[in-house]
C-alpha cells in the first residue's frame, strides 16, 4: 500500500520533468497547460480508484467479520457512472489533443508582426552546428536568439538521428541525415536556458547540451556584429574537420559561412542515396 503515494509522486514528478515548469515562450506555456490539463482529467479517475482500492482492502479485510459477503449483486447506476465518466474524460482528451495537435504543430510558423528568424541546425558528434544564413554567420554549441521574435528552425543531421530540445521553449524535433525537418519557437523573455540532444547517439551524447541565450534586439545584432567581427570562417573544407566526432566542444564563432553548406550538408547523403 505505502508503493500508491510513491507511485503517485513519481507521476508527478515525471510529469514536472515533461512540462518544463518555467516556460521561456508561449509554445512552452501551452505545451505546460496541455500536459497539467491532461493529468488533471487523469485524476478524476485516479484519485477515486486509489482512495477506493486502499478503502475496500481495509474494509474487507479478513478480520471484520461485520462486512457483508456478496459476490452476486448488480446497480445499474454504478454501471452507468463507471461507463460514462471515462468515456466523457476519453472524449474531452480526444478534443483537446485534435485542436492542440494542430495548434502547436512544430511545423505551424508563430504568428508575429517582425518576420522569423531563420536558424539552420545541425546535429554533429557531438555538438551542435547553428548556421544563420540571413547574417552569414554560424556558432557551435551556443545559439543566440532574439527576445519576442519568431525563430524558424531548418534542422538536420550530419550523423546519426538526433534530436533536437529546448525543453524552456517547446517541443523535440528530430535532426536526420539527408532531410530536413522544421521547428517554430519563440522566446517572450531575455535569459539563458539550456537545448540538449535527446536522442541516443553514442559515446559523448551525455555532453551534447548547448547554451540557449534570448538577447532583446539590440543586443543581438550588437552579437551578431561581434561574431562576424571575431569569428573565422566555415567553408565546406573546414566544415569535414568540424564534423569529426569530439566530446565537450567548446563553443565557436565563424563569422562567414560558405554559401549553400547546409544544403551540401543535407545532399551528401541525399546524393549518394539516389545513385545506389
Ligand atoms: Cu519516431
Amino acid at each position: 500500500m505505502a508503493a500508491i503515494p510513491l507511485m503517485l509522486i513519481a507521476g508527478a514528478c515525471m510529469a514536472a520533468d515533461l512540462v518544463d515548469v518555467d516556460p521561456s515562450g508561449p509554445i512552452a506555456l501551452r505545451e505546460r497547460d496541455l500536459m497539467l490539463v491532461a493529468f488533471g482529467l487523469m485524476l478524476i479517475v485516479l484519485i477515486p480508484v486509489f482512495t477506493m482500492t486502499a478503502w475496500f482492502a481495509w474494509r474487507y479485510r479478513a478480520t471484520n467479520i461485520q462486512a457483508n459477503y456478496a459476490p452476486d449483486w448488480s446497480s445499474t447506476r454504478l454501471d452507468v457512472i463507471v461507463w460514462l465518466v471515462p468515456a466523457a474524460i476519453v472524449a474531452v482528451l480526444a478534443w483537446l489533443t485534435w485542436t492542440s495537435t494542430h495548434r502547436l504543430n512544430p511545423y505551424k510558423p508563430i504568428e508575429s508582426d517582425i518576420p522569423p528568424l531563420s536558424i539552420q541546425v545541425v546535429a554533429l558528434d557531438w555538438k551542435w552546428l547553428f548556421i544563420y544564413p540571413q547574417q552569414g554567420i554560424a556558432t557551435v554549441n551556443q545559439l543566440v536568439i532574439p527576445v519576442g521574435r519568431p525563430v524558424s528552425f531548418d534542422i538536420t543531421s550530419n550523423t546519426v538521428m538526433n534530436s533536437f530540445f529546448i525543453p524552456q521553449l517547446g517541443g523535440q524535433v528530430y535532426a536526420m541525415a539527408g532531410m530536413r525537418t522544421e521547428l517554430h519557437l519563440l522566446a517572450d523573455r531575455p535569459g539563458t536556458v539550456f537545448g540538449e540532444n535527446t536522442q541516443y547517439s553514442g559515446r559523448g551524447f551525455p555532453y551534447q547540451h548547448f547554451e540557449v541565450t534570448a538577447k532583446p534586439a539590440a543586443e543581438f545584432d550588437a552579437w551578431i556584429n561581434d561574431v562576424k567581427k571575431r569569428g573565422g570562417s566555415l567553408t565546406q573544407v573546414h566544415f569535414e574537420t568540424l564534423a569529426r566526432p569530439s566530446i565537450r566542444e567548446p563553443v565557436h564563432w565563424f563569422g562567414s559561412v560558405e554559401n549553400g553548406l547546409f544544403k551540401h550538408i543535407i545532399n551528401q547523403f541525399t546524393t549518394a542515396t539516389q545513385a545506389q
